[in-house]
């Protein structure tokens, strides 16, 4: 695995935007204050232990390795807690800023874009007790939009980095053609299939610290372990398009109306 040189959103948003246009990603570094980060931790430990629904458990995951009912041991682990625009005034508040809304908008480079509900919309946890890895995957494969063109925005709630299950990108892979055999049934990216490791081989990991904001194209690869730590890693994850990339009706993806953030009344 390479030792990338990592590519920030600086003030320089057009080198941000190239630079994201030929990796399929960027880090902002420590865009989440302090404060807004303890705020949201403590929503988040608040829902963990009343188990606020809707939250989806490791069970309902079905990734390769995650325990094949709720009553199966690490079952009943919390993997994401849903809904996170409606779930506290602290979480909307977050992915409706200028800071998040500014740079979603410059990499999508357009002004009018929506927060989408139907997808991410989520507090993604980890925790030392059990969890199952992440294979690799393009978030739009389970999407259905007009068009690949949403951007994820990735908040770090704690650090994160190989051993407690941190994310792995491909960089570039945004932008590829793959052949009709590289993916599975379940349309997770096939280690077994030669013409992929080379991909593979190039994957970047991405080590993060609190506060800081990965915002990555919802066609890159991407993949991450489990954590091996004995500490909780904690995310909140936002998704955005462009208002003119729609959902496809009839889809999961157009199940809720998204939230234009020039409208949100968060608290
Ligand atoms: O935290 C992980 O394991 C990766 C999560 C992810 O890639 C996803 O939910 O799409």
């Amino acid at each position: 695995m390479n030792e990338p040189e990592m590519p920030q959103i600086t003030a320089d948003m057009s080198a941000a935007q190239a630079v994201f246009e030929r990796d399929g990603f960027v880090v902002a570094r420590a865009l989440c204050p302090p404060a807004l980060l303890q705020r949201m931790r403590l929503a988040v430990e608040r829902d963990l232990a009343a188990v606020v629904e809707p939250v989806e458990y490791e069970a309902d995951v079905a990734y390769p390795g995650a325990p094949a009912d709720r009553d199966a041991p690490g079952g009943k682990t919390i993997r994401r807690l849903l809904d996170a625009l409606g779930r506290d005034p602290v979480f909307c508040g977050w992915a409706c800023c200028a800071a998040m809304i500014d740079r979603a908008r410059g990499l999508l480079r357009t002004r009018d874009i929506r927060v989408v509900r139907a997808h991410h919309n989520c507090i993604m946890t980890k925790h030392p007790d059990f969890s199952s890895a992440t294979g690799w995957h393009q978030d739009i494969r389970y999407w259905s939009f007009d068009r690949p063109e949403l951007v994820n925005a990735w908040t770090a709630l704690d650090s994160e980095a190989c051993n407690n299950g941190g994310m792995r990108l491909i960089p570039g892979s945004h932008r590829a053609v793959f052949d009709s055999l590289a993916f599975d049934s379940h349309r997770f990216f096939r280690t077994d299939h030669p013409p992929n490791q080379a991909w593979i081989d190039s994957a970047i990991q991405v080590d993060l610290q609190p506060g800081d904001v990965l915002f990555f194209h919802a066609g890159l690869l991407h993949a991450a372990g489990r954590n091996l730590t004995e500490r909780r890693k904690r995310a909140v994850v936002f998704s955005y398009r462009p208002v003119g990339n729609r959902p496809l009706p009839g889809t999961r993806s157009a199940a809720v109306e998204d939230l234009d953030p020039e409208q949100a009344a968060c608290d």
